[in-house]
C-alpha cells in the first residue's frame, strides 16, 4: 500500500500554546477564579489515549460499535499486509467477544499479527454516504503468555479517499495479563469525521507478539442528529458566577 503518511489529522489545537490561570485564594477574586475554570474547559483540546490493565475478563467489547461484524455500519475488514501468526484471525477483531474456548492462552481467538502488518476496516458508506464520526477506539490485547502490549499506528481515510492519515498511535509494551487501551477527543468532540475506512499498523512491543482480541470503534453517521449541549451546564456556572458577585458585594459593603 503506498499513500501513508504522517500528517496529524487535527494539528490546529497544538499550534497555540496551553492558556493558564494562577488559583488565588482570596474571596476577592472568587470571581476571577469561576471565570478562569469557565477559559479552562475552552483549553485547546487534543487526542487522548488512556490505558487500564487486567487479569482474565476483566473487560468487555462491544458487538454493536460500528466496526463490529454483521453491524450495518460496518463493510470488510481485511489484513492488507502482513499476515495472522499461529492460527490466529483477523476476524476476531470484530466478532464481538473476547475468548471462545477453555484455553485463553491460545492465539485461535485473536489476532496475533506478523510485525508491519496492516489491515484495513471498511465502513458501509452506502447507507451513509458521508461516512462517520469516530468517537472513540478501543483496543483488547492480552490473556497469558505476556502478550497484552500494545504498539500500533491508527490511520483512517476520507469517505472516497484512498489517502490515509495518521490519528494516533500507542505504545504499551508490557506484559500484562491483559489491556485495554482507550482513545478519544478531549475536548468531546469527534476524532475525526467524514471517516470511510482505518487502518492500523502493528509494530513490535519488544517481547512475544501481542494477542489482539477486538477493536471496537465507536462514532455515529456524519450528518446524522448530534447530541446538544445540556443547557443546565451553563446554567449552572453563571448562576456560581453571580452568587461570586453577590459574596463580594456583601463583603465590601
Ligand atoms: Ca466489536
Amino acid at each position: 500500500m503506498t499513500g501513508f503518511d504522517n500528517r496529524r489529522a487535527i494539528a490546529s489545537p497544538h499550534t497555540h500554546p496551553p492558556q493558564k490561570f494562577m488559583l488565588v485564594s482570596t474571596a476577592r477574586n472568587l470571581a476571577a477564579l469561576l471565570l478562569g475554570a469557565a477559559i479552562f474547559t475552552a483549553l485547546p483540546a487534543q487526542i487522548t489515549t488512556s490505558t487500564a490493565t487486567g487479569t482474565q475478563g476483566t473487560f468487555t467489547v462491544s458487538s454493536t460499535d460500528l466496526a463490529n461484524a454483521g453491524q450495518p455500519t460496518f463493510a470488510s475488514l481485511v489484513i492488507n499486509i502482513g499476515s495472522a501468526l499461529y492460527g490466529s484471525n483477523v476476524a476476531k477483531l470484530n466478532d464481538g467477544t473476547t475468548y471462545e474456548a477453555a484455553d485463553n492462552l491460545n492465539t485461535t481467538p485473536t489476532l496475533t499479527p506478523m510485525e508491519g502488518s496492516i489491515i484495513i476496516f471498511k465502513f458501509n458508506t452506502s447507507i451513509n454516504t458521508q461516512g462517520y464520526n469516530l468517537a472513540s477506539i478501543a483496543v483488547l490485547t492480552g490473556s497469558g503468555q505476556g502478550r497484552a502490549g500494545q504498539n500500533f499506528v491508527a490511520y483512517w481515510t476520507p469517505v472516497g479517499s484512498e489517502s490515509f492519515n495518521q490519528l494516533f498511535s500507542v505504545n504499551q509494551p508490557t506484559g500484562d495479563i491483559e489491556m485495554r487501551t482507550n482513545t478519544f477527543f478531549d475536548g468531546g468532540g469527534p476524532l475525526a469525521t467524514g471517516v470511510g475506512s482505518m487502518a492500523f499498523v502493528f509494530l513490535n512491543t519488544g517481547g512475544a507478539e501481542s494477542m489482539y482480541r477486538e477493536i471496537d470503534i465507536f462514532g455515529t453517521a456524519t450528518g446524522a442528529a448530534q447530541a446538544i449541549p445540556e443547557p443546565s451546564t451553563y446554567a449552572t456556572l453563571i448562576g456560581a458566577i453571580s452568587l461570586g458577585l453577590v459574596w463580594m458585594r456583601r463583603r465590601k459593603s
